[in-house]
């Protein structure tokens, strides 16, 4: 493309998707995510980004998802999906946050300086799938998205609402066709399907109860599940809450963000005693589950409960198909809680890594394993397999002997219900249904596997939440000075004690994380960290009081 095209970027900039704040914005976490009204050039600049991209990859689609996840309504984000249907490569966050903050006149000059320095040849074809979750913004930044990519001369795909992990699912598979159809039915043709195949080989035996309530946040992922539900035929009856009806409001006192952080039951769901039930978050990429006890106590199962499940069923197929040298690991952020850790090493005997929050890390890590599990204490994860791993699998469902064969085909199954791009609470619930289903376990004998150690999260406003520097995986505050030496002393006051604090990804605040022997000190010493904050790195507002 001769740099003159350039000029019809600034033209649909400038006439329809002009630069009209001056904020500075970030891609973090998982994208770009602030305000709805503070993103429309964001969307477009990243449109434009989404072409170079493709064109840098010979002409695989990139994938663009129109939402901000877990955050309030209105809160809208944007991110970029890579062609293995991962996230975009780390390298390329710092030209996406030059690209959205330039002004609009500057805008044609930087992308051609941007074309330049990845050495992007702009005469290849370029393919970006867009896809939207249920927020009302969402329509208007995917059309900004489309303008984007069209201002290049590459071509969009529009896929329309559909959960963020379904946009990856279709990203790899558009660029893999080995990994199935790059549709939403594809999507339900290989997950649904697996679990319905590997239901077959599995009768529901000992406690286990097909009938799972799930609390759908009012986001896409519950509506998706309605649309499965028909599909099911008894396998497993869902029963289900917060579809976006009677006023619900997205992610609002429910979804699994909320049932995580505040340890509550979500609004909109009925509740029976020790009855299973799944929390999504909006756009269906991350689950928790969780009961209410005869005394309507809740019990949480987290990411991490989820995850030592799966590894340790994923464990015993491996054992039945002799195929133990796969190596297995299972990687987690600062956020796992301590019992777990403790539990997966001691018990386990899987190795664990510790990374930096965000499923970009996680999922890198887990690569370096031949099966890699890999969950946030917030529901968000899923199980990668190597080519080896899958290989191996294959040639023992073949040629193993008769019980080799039988757990090998099994497997097979789950790595066929696993959408292995990214975490994905509908990939995810039915894995873990599987598993309960297998073990004929109820919700309580899952819960038995380890005692969580009490925990609080909070969050805490400051000026500047740049102001907070962390290494060691997050563990450790480097800045602003005398942060982590108060973090310390306060911690040395607790059995069991241990804190850590972060800039959000995703939200204008500072996170607070303690756990401690009893919920008392969790809270004691989570609100004790959340003033230390507030004190040393500028907090703005009320100071957090202790409880
Ligand atoms: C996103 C990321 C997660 C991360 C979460 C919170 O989740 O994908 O990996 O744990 O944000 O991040 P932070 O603490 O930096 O705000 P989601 O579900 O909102 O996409």
């Amino acid at each position: 493309m001769p740099p003159s095209s350039l000029r019809v970027v600034y033209a649909f900039a400038r006439e329809m998707h002009p630069k009209t704040s001056d904020v500075f914005i970030q891609y973090g976490t998982a994208g770009f995510r602030t305000k709805a009204i503070l993103l429309e050039h964001v969307v477009y600049r990243m449109g434009l980004l989404a072409v170079i991209r493709s064109r840098v990859k010979n002409g695989r689609a990139i994938g663009m998802m129109i939402t901000a996840s877990h955050n309030l309504e209105p809160d809208n984000g944007v991110k970029l999906i890579d062609p293995d249907g991962e996230m975009l490569e780390q390298s390329w966050e710092e030209i996406a946050t030059r690209l959205a903050n330039v002004s609009d006149n500057d805008l044609e000059s930087t992308t051609a300086q941007v074309i330049k320095e990845v050495n992007a040849d702009m005469s290849l074809k370029a393919a970006v799938f867009i896809g939207m979750d249920t927020r009302y913004t969402s329509p208007r930044l995917a059309a900004a998205a489309v303008h984007g990519v069209i201002a290049l001369k590459g071509t969009p795909k529009e896929f329309g609402i559909v959960t963020t992990p379904m946009l990856h699912f279709c990203v790899k598979c558009r660029n893999d066709n080995t990994y199935g159809t790059p549709t939403e039915e594809g999507y339900y043709e290989k997950i649904v399907g697996a679990f319905k195949n590997i239901r077959q080989k599995l009768p529901v035996t000992g406690e286990y109860n097909t009938t799972l309530y799930v609390d759908g946040a009012n986001g896409v992922g519950g509506k998706k599940l309605n649309i499965i539900k028909k599909t099911l035929d008894g396998e497993l009856d869902l029963v289900l809450y917060n579809l976006g009806g009677n006023g619900g409001k997205l992610n609002l006192n429910c979804g699994a963000d909320f049932v995580k952080v505040s340890q509550k039951p979500p609004v909109g769901v009925e509740h029976a005693p020790f009855q299973r039930v799944a929390s999504l978050d909006g756009d269906g990429d991350r689950i928790v589950y969780y009961y209410l006890d005869d005394k309507e106590k809740m019990h949480l199962l987290d990411g991490d409960r989820i995850a030592t499940l799966l590894a340790s069923y994923i464990t015993e197929l491996l054992k039945a198909c002799y195929a133990e040298e796969l190596r297995l690991g299972l990687v987690q952020t600062a956020y796992a809680n301590g019992a777990s850790t403790k539990y997966i090493t001691e018990d386990l005997k899987v190795p664990v890594t510790c990374v930096k929050t965000g499923v970009k890390h996680l999922h890198h890590a887990a690569l370096s394993y031949d099966v890699g599990v890999y969950f946030e204490a917030n529901g968000h994860g899923t199980v990668v397999y190597s080519e080896l791993a899958k290989k191996t699998i294959r040639k023992i469902a073949e040629e193993g002997d008769v019980e080799q064969r039988k757990a090998a085909s099994l497997l097979l199954n789950f790595i066929d219900m696993t959408n292995e791009t990214v975490g994905d609470a509908i990939s995810d619930l039915f894995l873990v249904e599987t598993v309960l289903c297998a073990r004929g376990h109820n919700v309580r004998q899952w819960m038995t596997a380890y005692t969580d150690l009490p925990c609080r999260q909070l969050k805490v406003t400051v000026q500047d939440r740049n102001a907070i520097s962390t290494a060691d995986a997050e563990r450790v505050c480097t800045s602003p000075e005398g942060l982590q030496t108060r973090i310390n002393e306060l911690v040395s006051g607790y059995k069991s004690g241990r804190s850590f604090v972060r800039p959000s990804g995703t939200e204008d605040v500072v996170r607070v994380y303690a756990e401690a022997d009893t919920q008392e000190s969790a809270d004691k010493l989570a609100a004790e960290v959340a003033q230390a904050v507030f004190d040393l790195a500028g907090g703005v507002g009320e100071r957090p009081k202790l409880p």
